[in-house]
């Protein structure tokens, strides 16, 4: 049964995967021998570039885990991962064509399925794709899924968003996922770090969402992060910030029924917006 693809941001851009090849589920085989010699090098040069940039501006636990992504110079097959993801964490990888809607979306993560897209960008997107391709994906995503804390954490995302989806919440869930497993920091002892995949797979985001004056800077507050706008096309105006991998973990304990009323009452905030309660991470 071929599924119907999903249109992702605001432009009704048609998606670049082939839907047909997907199962009810929007999964699909990783057709490995389909890779050219070209997606294979563009694969290596991104890995290679990236590698470079993670001394001080990458959190630890990503670092750590970057190795148990295996191949460095092509594609990395799915299930030669999963053999070591499973055994770590319970997780494990499935292609997707692309962007999927957000009630399977939610339903692979609840059952610790992670869908990473199959396809890569092409040479001339080097720097920057869209849609997230399989780079995005697997060096952006994959590493922090072997952290058993932040793995949990995707995991009741998931559950939660099975929830949202039901009360017509999942834009607000949507936020939450955008501001800590997209675009997310981590205070560590020596320095800010970088935690969020979308920040982790980008070249020129990473030293800025760390170094740079001009966005702002706050604590996570699940109230204050799912009033915020993003923007899926630019840098981010604001990062919010956790100290552990466990206090994220434990924020998200809590029922969040109430949660989105308040936010609802409230209202939304634009992503450049600063409001007195906001607790401000200063940079050094
Ligand atoms: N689909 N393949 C894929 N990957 C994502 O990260 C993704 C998605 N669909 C929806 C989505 N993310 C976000 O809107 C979630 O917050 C729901
Ligand atoms: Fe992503």
């Amino acid at each position: 049964m071929a599924v119907e693809p999903v249109v992702y941001g605001v432009s009704q851009r048609p998606p670049r995967g082939d839907y047909t090849r997907a199962d009810a589920d929007y999964t699909c085989a990783q057709n490995w021998a389909a890779y050219t010699e070209a997606d294979h090098d563009t694969y290596r040069r991104l890995y290679e570039r990236q590698m470079a940039l993670l001394p001080g501006l990458a959190c630890d636990a990503f670092i750590e885990a970057i190795p148990l992504l295996g191949a460095r110079d092509r594609i990395p097959r799915f299930e030669d991962i999963n053999a070591r993801l499973k055994l770590a964490t319970g997780w494990e990888l499935v292609a997707v064509p692309g962007l999927i809607p957000e009630r399977p979306f939610f339903d692979l993560l609840a059952s610790r399925r992670f869908p990473v897209t199959d396809w890569i960008r092409t040479p001339a997107e080097f720097d920057y794709v869209v849609e997230p391709d399989v780079f995005h994906d697997l060096f952006g995503h994959v590493p922090l899924l072997f952290n058993p804390v932040f793995a949990d954490y995707v995991q009741r995302y998931g559950a939660g968003g099975l929830k949202a989806h039901d009360l017509g919440a999942g834009e607000l869930l949507s936020r939450l996922y955008w501001y800590t497993i997209e675009f997310g920091l981590i205070q560590q002892a020596d320095g800010l770090r970088a935690y969020g995949a979308g920040i982790l797979s980008s070249s020129g985001e990473l030293r800025h969402s760390v170094t740079s004056p001009q966005p702002q800077r706050i604590a996570l507050d699940l109230l204050r992060c799912m009033r915020t706008r993003y923007k899926i096309d630019d840098y981010q105006a604001t990062y919010f910030v956790i100290d552990s991998f466990e206090r994220l973990f434990d924020m998200t304990a809590p029922d969040f029924g109430p949660l989105y009323e308040t936010v609802r009452s409230l209202g939304d905030l634009s992503a450049d917006t600063t409001i007195a309660s906001d607790s401000a991470i200063t940079l050094g």
